[in-house]
């Protein structure tokens, strides 16, 4: 299809924008790491979301080439930022088709090697919006790990809206998990909710994990979160994503 090539020639040549979204540390009181999102505008088609993007690429197999220009992009902007002296991580969301490619571990220590990037400042997330195949899992899970023993941490995201939560908890090496931000939209306004996303945050900790949530917009939502002992906060409320050259450190 005309969209495939359109996207080929786009990578081929680094057409593509990553924008950068920051997360609010509770702890710190700091913003201590931001996500990377692609963003996808072209000259006929215009602007295509990554909501249209990312299934089309999975499709195609052009995943893995998004996936490799986002890593760089996100290593680079990293390391300059280390070498500024801001300690900041970056973490690339990850479509689990990433790591059925077998070298998906190589890919990642080589672009870590090449940028000089520390493994600690360079992060994945995860969607459990795509469940992978029994025979795929062990690959995964190895892979994983690796990455992990390199320092390279690994959330969760969307947590709550697949059907595959525990089953990923239970096989991958996850230390973060990322409440989706469906249930933050209703939290001040549905008790049940609030229950859930109480209940969400308890069985992180619980499990030793660090629990961010996304799509936080409002003061009400913040303060709620936090008392609820939520470690992260993301959305409109802290910053929207930005390209590399906005953002500022004070
Ligand atoms: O912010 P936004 O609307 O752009 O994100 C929409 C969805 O696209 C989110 O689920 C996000 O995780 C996903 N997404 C954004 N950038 C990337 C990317 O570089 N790779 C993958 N696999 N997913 C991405
Ligand atoms: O699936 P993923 O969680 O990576 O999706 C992130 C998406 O959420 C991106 O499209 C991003 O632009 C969007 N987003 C980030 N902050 C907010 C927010 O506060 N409200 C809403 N509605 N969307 C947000
Ligand atoms: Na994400
Ligand atoms: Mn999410």
């Amino acid at each position: 299809a005309i969209i495939d090539r359109k996207l080929l020639i786009a990578l081929n040549h680094h057409n593509l924008q990553v924008v950068y979204q920051p997360l609010f540390d509770v702890a710190s009181g700091e913003v201590n790491m931001y996500e990377a999102l692609v963003r996808w505008e072209d000259d006929e088609l215009g602007f295509i979301t990554p909501d249209e993007l990312i299934p089309i690429a999975e499709e195609n197999g052009l995943i893995h080439e998004i996936g490799t220009f986002v890593l760089e992009e996100a290593a680079k902007l990293a390391t300059d930022w280390d070498k500024k002296g801001h300690p900041v991580s970056i973490s690339v969301n990850s479509s689990v088709r990433e790591f059925s490619n077998s070298r998906m571990r190589d890919k990642i220590i080589e672009i870590l090697r090449v940028t000089g990037c520390p493994a600690n400042r360079l992060q994945l997330e995860i969607t459990e919006k795509f469940a992978f195949q029994a025979e795929e899992e062990q690959s995964i899970v190895q892979q994983m790990t690796e990455l992990q023993d390199v320092g390279i941490e690994f959330t969760l995201d969307d947590f709550g809206t697949g059907y595959a939560s525990f089953r990923y908890m239970q096989h991958l090496p996850i230390s973060k998990i990322k409440i989706d931000k469906l249930f933050i939209q209703s939290l001040m306004t549905q008790s049940k909710t609030q229950q859930l996303v109480e209940g969400m945050i308890r069985f992180g900790k619980s499990m030793g994990l660090y629990v961010v949530a996304e799509g936080v917009e409002t003061e009400g939502q913040f303060e709620l979160l936090i008392s609820m002992g939520v470690d992260a906060i993301q959305g409109y409320y802290i910053g929207i994503p930005l390209t590399a050259e906005s953002i500022t450190f004070e």
